[in-house]
């Protein structure tokens, strides 16, 4: 029986370009998952999209003298481009304000809305909030900085300090500061709807209780926030660029939906929209949302714990249809350390990322893929460092995995005739390493069904290091010499290990193991069939032209001095 799973990956701000970070907190463990799933024969949707709401998005479009609307486009599209390039493959990547979007996102963050609205779960509240009168506009969130109530940082946003991380209410900062008009904001009175989130402790309590097996940091950090019990928190903003509030209240004129309460919609709406493309009812989105058999798996970096494992799930028990997340996956963030440099964290403003965009003009994508997947942060941060993401290429991915693939097609093309030789009799080493192919992908399955891609890599690679050493004890090069039928058994043999490798590393590196499927003259279909993956190919079967999977990498100092701009 085929499973059924609803994947997302964290919607990225459109107000940037993704770098190596954004890719290892989210987006790369939940392709390989997704691959995996794919691989299986389960059912799966993987969506996601760009968070176009973000406050700082006409922030950034008035300093550019854009459109909020061109800002986001703009970088929805790089982000796309990105994600193709890296081989994220979702079903669907929307926006939440794009063409093709916006209708129906609005339609379904709205009817969200007022559902939470007519379950009772609101309150109607008059607040004071900074005021820009230059600007004739209130200053939510971001559209404020000043110096922190905590750590006294002067560069605090009113949302967030970025110095201690605290989050603070724009009416916290000391000296505050219009971001529009650098001018001294005054205090106003102004009406919000504020979400009671303390009204769902207990069943958040009871929900997290359920899932004992989400990883600690991810569980801790969110029973600490219950513990201190969840304040009401204002969903709704007075600004011009989001969803406009659907109630028919005055006091609701020319204000919008608090940023984080439609972007996780945007997930539900981006599956209602590609069911739409593919020519179905839209509402369709309830088999994957709103479903008994299906889990719901959201892949996010560290800083969206508390919006997915504590505020999405409220928002879901107010409304009262939707099936709760199964899972909250969450990574570190990762630091950077550039060659002579100490590790640091990656600041777009200080030049410290190394953006997707320019490592693609570079590099291949599975090199990245690789690494990425090799150092996950897991279950802490840990640090892209240059030099070893070259050395591990070179060592790992090339000299271990490349390597093996090559040599034996190579010289299987020399001395078979690029036909798989037969399989005689058997020694104890060839029944080991057969053996090894009947075990591997069981365990490389079970880290990834606990997603610990880390670990199912590293078990990828001991079968290509137990790959290695086989075929050094043989030596078929020598064998050639002296026992041609026993050269052909360990040929053989080392040619099943390619196609089980080929099989369980493609989450990992689909554009290699596609060429490998090439090589080795085998569909798609089958090649990428996780329970085929110990299948044997029969004696005679032709392969393909060996072709080398990856090159030595030298260029560490390509990276060295990247000063781009976000
Ligand atoms: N836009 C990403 C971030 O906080 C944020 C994620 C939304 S997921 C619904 O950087
Ligand atoms: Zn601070």
């Amino acid at each position: 029986m085929p499973r059924k799973f609803m994947i997302t990956g964290a919607l990225p701000y459109s107000n940037g370009r993704l770098h190596v970070g954004h890719i290892a907190g989210a987006y790369l463990p939940a392709d390989i998952y997704v691959r995996y799933l794919r691989a299986n024969g389960d059912e799966v949707r993987f969506v996601c999209g760009s968070d176009d709401h973000g406050v700082a998005i006409p922030i950034t479009a008035a300093k550019e003298g854009r459109t909020p609307q061109e800002v986001s486009s703009t970088y929805n599209a790089k982000q796309k481009t990105d994600f193709d390039g890296l081989g994220i493959q979702f079903d669907i990547y929307g926006g939440t304000h794009q063409p093709g979007f916006a209708e129906l996102h609005a339609q379904f963050s709205q009817h969200f809305f007022k559902k939470v609205y007519d379950n009772g779960y609101f309150t109607k509240k008059t607040t004071k909030q900074l005021y820009d009168v230059q600007a004739g506009k209130f200053l939510p969130d971001r559209y404020v900085k000043g110096t922190c109530p905590h750590c006294k940082h002067e560069n605090a946003y009113g949302d967030q300090c970025e110095n201690c991380g605290q989050s603070l209410d724009p009416l916290m900062l000391i000296k505050p500061i219009s971001t529009i008009t650098n001018t001294v904001p005054e205090v106003r009175e102004t009406v919000h709807w504020y979400m009671q989130l303390g009204q769902f402790n207990e069943k958040l309590k009871a929900y997290l209780e359920s899932h004992p097996n989400w990883r600690p940091q991810v569980l801790n950090f969110a029973k600490g926030l219950l513990a201190e019990g969840l304040p009401e928190r204002a969903m709704t903003r007075d600004l011009e660029w989001g969803i406009p509030v659907p109630l028919d209240d005055p006091d609701a004129t020319g204000k919008v939906l608090y940023v984080w309460f439609d972007a996780p919609i945007g997930y539900v709406s981006f599956t209602a929209q590609h069911e739409q493309n593919s020519g179905k009812s839209t509402e369709e989105y309830a088999r994957w949302w709103k479903s008994d058999d299906c889990k719901v798996i959201h892949f996010i970096g560290e800083d969206n714990v508390i919006f997915h494992a504590l505020i999405w799930p409220a928002m879901m028990m107010a409304e009262g249809s939707y099936r709760l997340p199964d899972e909250v996956v969450a990574n570190s963030f990762l630091n950077i350390k550039f060659p002579g440099k100490e590790e640091e964290k990656i600041s777009k403003s200080r030049g410290t990322a190394i953006w997707i965009e320019e490592y693609l003009q570079m590099f291949d994508p599975d090199p990245l893929r690789y690494y990425l997947t090799a150092i996950a942060p897991e279950s802490q941060r840990t640090a892209f460092d240059v030099d070893e993401f070259i050395q591990r290429n070179n060592s790992e991915l090339l000299a271990a995995f490349g390597n093996f693939i090559n040599r034996i097609l190579a010289f299987n093309a020399k001395t078979f005739d690029g036909k798989v030789p037969a399989q005689g009799a058997l020694d104890d080493a060839d029944k080991a390493q057969l053996e090894l192919l009947r075990t591997f992908p069981a365990k490389v399955a079970d880290q990834i069904e606990q997603y610990r891609f880390k670990a199912a890599l590293g078990e990828v690679m001991e079968l290509t290091r137990q790959a290695n050493a086989y075929v050094n004890v043989k030596q078929p090069w020598h064998q050639k010499k002296t026992d041609m039928a026993a050269c052909g058994t360990t040929v053989n043999i080392c040619i099943q290990t390619i196609r089980c490798l080929m099989t369980i590393m493609q989450p990992f590196l689909p554009f290699s193991t596609r060429k490998i499927a090439t090589m080795l003259n085998i569909d798609e279909a089958s090649a990428f069939t996780w329970n085929k993956a110990a299948d044997q190919l029969p004696a005679g079967h032709a392969l393909g032209t060996p072709e080398v999977l990856f090159k030595k990498l030298e260029a560490a100092e390509i990276f060295a001095e990247q000063n781009n701009q976000g």
